[in-house]
């Protein structure tokens, strides 16, 4: 699946576009009132960004791996919020029901997803599990042709929007092999929102728990149809997020690179401006180095992950997104951070971009799954065990 050269590339040029004219011009109204306008909610699915990674067939734009990468470099360039309105749509929300769901459950769901008419969140996290994904208590009790599920789901991005949710729930005993995904529709009796987390950063995004009393949902609603899967579902769902998360990293270390050379070329002090000192030249050039080592691991991972028979789990190629997560999320955080010392006192202050961004790429560290999450998939894999 991909998109032809000559279309991506208009695709891309309205993409940057779009960012340059509407969304940076957009940030300071995001968080001061730490909410995206809705007019441009609605741009944004006029011009398909909700589908881009569902296929052609199923309403969406359809982009390959690799392109749905440059895309995410791109809308990384603005306040991350803004990605994350459509970022459940484009990956872990979606892409359990693409990768693993009937035909029918493809059919009726993916079309509405991709034209973002339906707003989907992932809900795997819960209050005693996070990085022990295996561990969740969530419980999916049999009762005739339905499920009942109990249990309560934490952090989960945009559940106020969500029509639906991909949900992972225990059905059967203990470890990966008793969890199953549901797509479980967001108006379902039982189920109810917890207030809106309050944040270091990012503000505009929308986090809040999802609390499950008895909620009844069909069978019919496992995703692939067969109890026991959904563990490898949600891996799955998630090596492809440790990309996208990755090239929006590399895009969110371009914007503040490009902020700290803008500041370095106009703050003078001693009689000339700082970016002719080589003290400064050298946090620009380790982080133009990072970024570049980064984007590129980045590209080489979408390559591979494209090479994949699509839906499939490559053990080799999941290693590779760990480690484009693990190097750019802590490159940005670098990034970052030289970009505020670079800016001085004024680093420190609101008024410019870089202090939030700061505050902004924090969480990508902590994200489908922790730096440290990664380094244990990597190590895993190394020694042979996965
Ligand atoms: N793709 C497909 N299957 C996978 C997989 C992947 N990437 N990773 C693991 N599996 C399979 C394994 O092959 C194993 O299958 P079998 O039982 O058939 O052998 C099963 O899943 C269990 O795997 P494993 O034993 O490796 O599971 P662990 O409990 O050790 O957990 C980690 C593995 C730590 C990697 C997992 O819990 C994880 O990713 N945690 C972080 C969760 C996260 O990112 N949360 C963010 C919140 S969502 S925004």
């Amino acid at each position: 699946m991909s998109l032809d050269t000559e279309t991506f590339g208009l695709l891309k040029a309205s993409v940057q576009r779009f960012i340059q004219e509407r969304l940076v011009p957009a940030e300071d109204h995001v968080e001061e009132h730490d909410q995206i306008p809705e007019d441009i909610v609605t741009e944004m699915k006029e011009m398909g960004l909700f589908g881009i990674s569902i296929p052609e067939a199923f309403g969406g734009i359809g982009l390959s791996m690799s392109q749905e990468c440059e895309i995410a470099y791109e809308l990384g360039h603005t306040a991350l919020a803004f990605r994350s309105v459509m970022g459940t749509n484009i990956g872990i929300g979606s892409q359990g029901i693409l990768m693993d769901g009937t035909e029918a459950q493809k059919h009726d769901y993916l079309p509405r997803i991709a034209s973002g008419e339906l707003v989907i969140s992932f809900a795997l996290t819960e209050p005693d599990s996070g990085s022990d994904a295996a561990s969740i208590k969530t419980k999916g009790i049999r009762d005739g042709d339905d499920y009942l599920l109990s249990g309560t789901k934490r952090y989960i991005t945009n559940a106020t929007r969500a029509g639906a949710f991909t949900l992972m729930a225990r059905t059967d005993g203990p470890g990966a092999g008793g969890i199953t995904a549901f797509i479980v529709p967001a108006g379902s009796p039982g189920l109810t929102l917890g207030k809106n987390d309050k944040k270091m950063g990012q503000r505009g995004t929308r986090t809040c728990d999802v609390i499950l009393d008895n909620v009844r949902v069909p069978a019919a609603n496992i995703i692939g149809g067969v109890a026991g899967k959904g563990f490898k579902t949600a891996m799955k769902v998630l090596d492809k997020g440790r990309l996208h998360i990755s090239a929006i990293a590399c895009g969110m270390a371009d914007r503040i690179l490009n902020e700290s050379i803008a500041y370095a070329q106009q703050r003078r002090q001693f009689g000339q401006r700082i970016g002719d000192f080589q003290l400064v030249q050298a946090m620009l050039a380790d982080s133009q180095a990072e970024l570049y080592a980064g984007w590129s691991m980045v590209r080489d991972g979408a390559e591979r992950y494209d090479a994949k028979p699509r839906g499939q789990s490559d053990p080799d190629v999941s290693m590779r997104a760990s480690c484009c997560k693990l190097f750019t999320s802590e490159m940005v955080g670098r990034v970052a951070d030289r970009g505020v010392q670079i800016h001085g006192g004024a680093g420190y202050m609101s008024e410019y971009k870089v202090e939030r961004f700061y505050r902004d790429v924090r969480l990508l560290r902590l994200y489908e799954g922790t730096t440290q999450i990664q380094q244990l998939i990597i190590g895993k894999h190394l020694m042979g065990r996965r």
